[in-house]
């Protein structure tokens, strides 16, 4: 995978009626307010600060569409469980996320993503099981790794996969997809190419 080509084509907020039907893959990045989703399209795309990061929470307000090479898209989402905003915009933002994923006709993939650091919250299994319940192969990206040191991250990555695992067993032959990212020493982005290959390719 080589990134030629990056174009934010398509911005959506909560008041936009229209989505936008790209017919081309769309690969989506999910997870809390903070957990890297920005930085984790920037390192792909290699671009320093294209997709906004910032250190304040809720910075992602608007679904952001990419257009990659101009053969599929990156779909930046904004987090959840960002306590700040009102619970009237919560809401809306909540709705705005679900009536994107239930009706895109392009959605080829979603990439989870969660904080190395972290137990997953209950809105991040909320997620999880969704994305199970709708036939979505789970592709979790487990980020920051750099901040823990190599000898906690197995431990790390397993109580994850636990806390997955306990939510309903996998069906046979599907698979739960693990993989640990740093968007500081960008760690893992080849591994995210090649799954990237692979889902554009089926
Ligand atoms: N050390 C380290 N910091 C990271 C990593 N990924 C993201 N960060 C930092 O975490 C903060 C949030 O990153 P974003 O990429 O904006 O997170 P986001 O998921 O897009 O957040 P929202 O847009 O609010 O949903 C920023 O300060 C990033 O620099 C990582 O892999 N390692
Ligand atoms: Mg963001």
């Amino acid at each position: 995978m080589v990134i030629k080509k990056v174009d934010l084509e398509c911005v959506v907020g909560v008041s936009t009626k229209v989505l936008p039907q790209n017919g081309q893959p769309e690969i989506a990045f999910a997870g809390r307010s903070n957990v890297g989703k920005s930085s984790l399209i920037n390192a792909l795309m290699n671009r320093r600060n294209y997709a906004r990061v910032s250190e304040t929470p809720g910075k992602t307000q608007t679904i952001n569409f990419y257009h990659i090479n101009e053969e599929f898209y990156f779909v930046d989402l904004p987090g959840y469980g960002y306590a700040k905003v009102s619970k009237d915009f919560k809401a809306s933002w909540g709705k705005m996320i679900e009536r994107y994923l239930h009706s895109s006709k392009d959605l080829r993939a979603i990439f989870l993503l969660l904080d190395m650091r972290r137990t997953p919250s209950p809105d991040d299994l909320q997620m999880y099981d969704w994305l199970r319940g709708n036939g979505y192969t789970p592709y979790v990206i487990v980020t920051k790794a750099d901040k823990l040191k190599k000898t906690q991250r197995e431990k790390a990555l397993q109580e994850i996969r636990d806390t997955l695992i306990s939510r309903a067993p996998l069906r046979e032959g599907e698979e739960l997809i693990m993989q640990p990212f740093s968007a500081k020493d960008k760690s893992g982005r080849e591994e995210i190419y090649e799954i990237i290959d692979s889902l554009l390719s089926t």
